[in-house]
C-alpha cells in the first residue's frame, strides 16, 4: 500500500508519520540538527548527547530495590530534571554542559524529558557516518525523583564492577558480551575531564566516524599520555593526542571479552548491527515497551562509513597486544604518512 494509506499527515502539513505521537519529533529534529549539531554534524554536542543517553538510562538498580531502597528509574530523564543533583555525581562530570545546551530545545518543543534525551542521542549519532539508525520512542514516564549516586560506571572501575553494574541495570541482559557492544559508542567519543589539560582527547583517531578503529587502537601497545597523565581512570595510549580509558583497556584484554572485542575489528556490519540492538534496549531501561510508540522513522538513516579499517600510520601488527587467545588479529593495511597524531575534538 502507498504510505498515505497507513500514515497520518502531521499538523505541520508537511510530514507524514506512522503514528500521530511522532509528529512533535519532526520540528524538534530539524531544530536540533540546525542549532545544536551545527547543520547535522557528528560534533562534540552529538558525542555528548549520545553519552547522556547512557548516564540517564543506566541509573536503575533492581539490586537496590531488593534491599528496599529506591534504585532509580532508568531512561526517565532524571539526569536533566534533577540536573542540580545528578550532574554533581562524580561519573557525570561534564554532563551539566550538554544538559544546559539541550534545555532550550526541551523548552520550545512538546516532548517529554526522558524521550527527549534518548531522541537527541540517537539523532546526534545519526550524523556520524557508519552509525546505525538508532531507535527513537515516545511515551516514557518522566522521573519524579533523582536517581541515587553510585550507579554510573567509572573508567577506574574493574571489569567485574562494570559487568556487575550493567547486568544489574538490565536484569541480566547486558552481560560482558553486550557490554562490549555498548562500548562501540566510544568510537565517536572524546574525554574532556579525565585529563583537563587536554580537553577533547578522542578514544580513537576517527571520532567523527562510527567505525571499528576504536577496537583496533585500544589493542595497540600504550606508550604515552596525551597530557599530564596518568590521571585517575587513564592508562597509556598508543597515539599522540589519543586518550585511553583504563576500563576500555581492561575490557579489551579481559579473558571474558577479548575475543568479542577483537571480533569488531574490520567488521562494520557488526559495529552497526550490535550497537543498534543494544541501544534499543538501553534507551528503554525502566520503561514498559508496550506503552511506547516507535518513531525511529524520524531519525535519518546515517551515511555509510568513511575509510577502511587500518593501523594508524607508523604502526603494524607488531604493535598489537594480542589478547584473544583463539583467533589471530585480523590483517590490516597501515595508513600512509608520518606517525599519526590525533587532533582534539574542539567543536
Ligand atoms: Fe563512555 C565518554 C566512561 C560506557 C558513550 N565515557 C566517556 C568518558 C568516560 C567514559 C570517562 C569521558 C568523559 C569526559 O568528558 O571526560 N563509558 C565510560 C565507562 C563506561 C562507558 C566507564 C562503562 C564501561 N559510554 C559508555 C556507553 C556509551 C558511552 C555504554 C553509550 C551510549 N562515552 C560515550 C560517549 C562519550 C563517552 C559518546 C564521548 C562524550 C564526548 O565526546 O564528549
Ligand atoms: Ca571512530
Amino acid at each position: 500500500a502507498a504510505p498515505s494509506d497507513t500514515r497520518v499527515l502531521c499538523p505541520d502539513g508537511r510530514n507524514f508519520a506512522s503514528n500521530a505521537a511522532c509528529c512533535a519529533l519532526f520540528p524538534l529534529r530539524d531544530d536540533l540538527q540546525k542549532n545544536l549539531f551545527d547543520g547535522g554534524r557528528c560534533n562534540e554536542e552529538a558525542h555528548e548527547s549520545l553519552r547522556l543517553t547512557f548516564h540517564d538510562a543506566i541509573a536503575i538498580s533492581p539490586a537496590l530495590e531488593a534491599q528496599g531502597k529506591f534504585g532509580g528509574g532508568g531512561a526517565d530523564g532524571s539526569i536533566a530534571i534533577f540536573s542540580h543533583i545528578e550532574t554533581n555525581f562524580h561519573p557525570n562530570i561534564g554532563l551539566d554542559d550538554i544538559v544546559e545546551k539541550q534545555r532550550p530545545f526541551l523548552q520550545r518543543h512538546n516532548v517529554g524529558v526522558a524521550d527527549f534525551i534518548q531522541f537527541a542521542g540517537a539523532l546526534g549519532a545519526s550524523n556520524c557516518p557508519g552509525a546505525p539508525q538508532l531507535a527513537a520512542f515516545v511515551g516514557r514516564k518522566d522521573a519524579t525523583r533523582p536517581a541515587p549516586d553510585g550507579l554510573v560506571p567509572e573508567p577506574f572501575h574493574t571489569p567485574d564492577q562494570i559487568f556487575d553494574r550493567l547486568a544489574d541495570a538490565s536484569n541480566g541482559e547486558f552481560d560482558p558480551i553486550l557490554t562490549v557492544w555498548l562500548l562501540t559508542a566510544h568510537t565517536v567519543a572524546a574525554a574532556d575531564d579525565v585529563d583537563p589539560t587536554v580537553p577533547g582527547s578522542p578514544f580513537d583517531s576517527t571520532p567523527g566516524v562510527f567505525d571499528s578503529q576504536f577496537f583496533v587502537e585500544t589493542q595497540l601497545r600504550g606508550t604515552l599520555f596525551p597530557g599530564d597523565g596518568p590521571n585517575k581512570g587513564e592508562v597509556l595510549s598508543p597515539l599522540r593526542g589519543e586518550m585511553r580509558l583504563q576500563s576500555d583497556f581492561a575490557i579489551a584484554r579481559d579473558s571474558r571479552t577479548a575475543c568479542e572485542w577483537q571480533s569488531f575489528v574490520n567488521n562494520q556490519t557488526k559495529v552497526h548491527d550490535m550497537f543498534q540492538f543494544v541501544f534499543h534496549d538501553l534507551s528503554i531501561l525502566g520503561q514498559n515497551i508496550d506503552d511506547l510508540v516507535d518513531c525511529t522513522e524520524v531519525i535519518p538513516v546515517p551515511k555509510p562509513v568513511i575509510g577502511r579499517t587500518h593501523f594508524p600510520a607508523g604502526m603494524s601488527a607488531r604493535d598489537i597486544e594480542q589478547a584473544c587467545q583463539e583467533t589471530p588479529f585480523p590483517t590490516l593495511p597501515t595508513d600512509a604518512g608520518p606517525k599519526t597524531a590525533v587532533p582534539p575534538v574542539r567543536d
